[in-house]
């Protein structure tokens, strides 16, 4: 059983949004509920990445939503904060499918792209024709991509690839991969910098492998890449990458939108919750609501949520004008998807044992946000970032 969903604006928030904006959220949220929410539980148990969605997103401008030209939508930032919200309410491996292909794959080539590379690749991926997957992490490098060991070997007028990378959203059905890699180049000695190639996924020697035994995000797909020998031509680099600010400059595009997703999560476990203990009876034939533990539960997160709404909708504002710096970013990505798994959790906790079913949402969405915490930099990797940023000193 699951309930129809209500809406959340506690701190009557509406007033502060444009009308395109809630123009967004509104055809965001029917799309939802039309075509996510019916089929999504069972996704998630059969372990199944709902493909048939990724042409309606297309049409709907979800890809690539913030960038202009090449078929993008050009939305503002709290245009694309709101997309991600109202996706992650249905489940945050869509959320991911659209925050890998926009933040992660279209954005780097947007920014880092030579105008052949925008071309080829930009309007096909803003329609969902041909998806994209991001490779930073490796097996023995998450926190620290910078310890990377995949190598670019320049030779001619070729690049040749080696290395392995591990824990990559869409890795198995992508068409092209943003690979970063330390180049090797021989006219270079002593350069190793970190750069972005765009990499075919059908070339001789790339191979994709799905991880499987997840109990997270299991209506997302995630994989293994291992490159042997991958020959690209000197044009699939990205010319404008430089060093390991180029990838950390697309996860800043990815952990805002995450920030704003988490919200969209919270929302649907609060929202289950609340409609649960206002049915349920327990004890004289009262709703649970009725009782004072149950209600403290439920203002904690009217609370949280409320606060990861302003925080979000802020710094989306700040984004939008060009001033949003990677701290606020942490701030929002660290914070809002820590409340969100508090929020899951407590929720679960007043649905009873009907909250470790499928017949509510709940569950699932506390087990997806596992994983949102640890991706995209764990919640201790966004704690020392803050750190740094307020001490002046490396913690890591
Ligand atoms: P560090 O020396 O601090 O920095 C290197 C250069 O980058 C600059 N920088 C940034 N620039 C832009 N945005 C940021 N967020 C930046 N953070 C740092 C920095 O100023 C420096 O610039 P320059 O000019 O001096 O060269 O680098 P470090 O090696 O010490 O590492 C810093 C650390 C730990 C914060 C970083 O490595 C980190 O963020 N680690 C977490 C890794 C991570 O988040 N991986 C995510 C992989 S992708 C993913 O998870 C996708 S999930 C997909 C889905 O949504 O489904
Ligand atoms: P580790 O870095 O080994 O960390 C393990 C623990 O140690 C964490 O608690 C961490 O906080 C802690 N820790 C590490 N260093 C420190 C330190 N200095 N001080 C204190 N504590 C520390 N990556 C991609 O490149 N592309 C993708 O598309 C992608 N998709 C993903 C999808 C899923 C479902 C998941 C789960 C991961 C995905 N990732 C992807 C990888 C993700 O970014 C990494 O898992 C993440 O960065 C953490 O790395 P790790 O798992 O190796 O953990």
């Amino acid at each position: 059983m699951s309930f129809k969903f209500q809406g959340f604006d506690f701190l009557h928030l509406d007033p502060s949004f444009t009308e395109d904006e809630l123009l967004v959220r509104r055809t965001t949220r029917d799309f939802v509920e039309d075509n996510v929410i019916p089929i999504i539980e069972a996704c998630f148990r059969e372990g199944r990445f709902p493909r048939q969605l990724v042409p309606p997103m297309g049409e709907l401008g979800f890809f690539g939503a913030n960038l202009e030209g090449y078929g993008c939508a050009g939305m503002s930032n709290v245009e694309y904060g709101l997309v991600m919200q109202e996706l992650e309410r249905g489940d945050s491996g869509l959320r991911s499918f659209v925050s890998v292909q926009s933040a992660l794959v279209m954005y780097p080539i947007y920014t880092f792209g030579s105008d052949e590379q925008k071309d080829a690749w930009l309007p096909a991926l803003a329609r969902g024709e041909k998806i994209g997957c991001f490779g930073l992490t490796e097996p023995g490098f998450g926190s620290n991509p910078g310890g990377m060991t995949t190598t670019a070997r320049k030779v001619g007028g070729e690049y040749i690839l080696n290395g392995e990378k591990m824990w990559i959203t869409n890795g198995s059905i992508a068409d092209v991969a943003v690979i970063w890699a330390k180049v090797q180049d021989e006219a270079v000695p002593t350069g190793s910098a970190v750069r972005g190639f765009l990499v075919e996924t059908a070339r001789p020697g790339f191979h994709a492998h799905e991880i499987h035994g997840k109990w997270s995000l299991r209506a997302s797909l995630t994989s293994g890449l291992s490159l042997q020998d991958v020959h690209i031509p000197a044009a699939n680099l990205l010319p404008g990458s430089s060093g390991l600010k180029s990838p950390l400059m697309c996860l800043n595009q990815a952990r805002y939108g995450i920030g704003w997703g988490a919200i969209g999560a919270a929302m649907a476990c609060y929202d289950t919750a609340l409609q649960y203990a206002r049915a349920r009876k327990q004890f004289h034939g009262q709703p649970i609501a009725s009782h004072q533990l149950i209600q403290q539960k439920l203002v904690w997160m009217v609370s949280e949520i409320s606060k990861a709404q302003l925080l979000s909708l802020h710094v989306g504002r700040l984004k939008d004008a060009g001033t949003a710096g990677h701290e606020h970013i942490s701030l929002a990505k660290r914070n809002n998807v820590w409340m969100a798994l508090e929020s899951a959790r407590m929720a679960r906790d007043i649905l009873g044992a009907n909250g470790i079913t499928d017949d509510y949402p709940i569950m699932r969405h506390m087990m997806n946000l596992e994983s949102v915490n640890t991706y995209e930099g764990t919640h201790d990797i966004h704690t020392l970032i803050l750190g740094q940023h307020i001490t002046g000193i490396a913690a890591y």
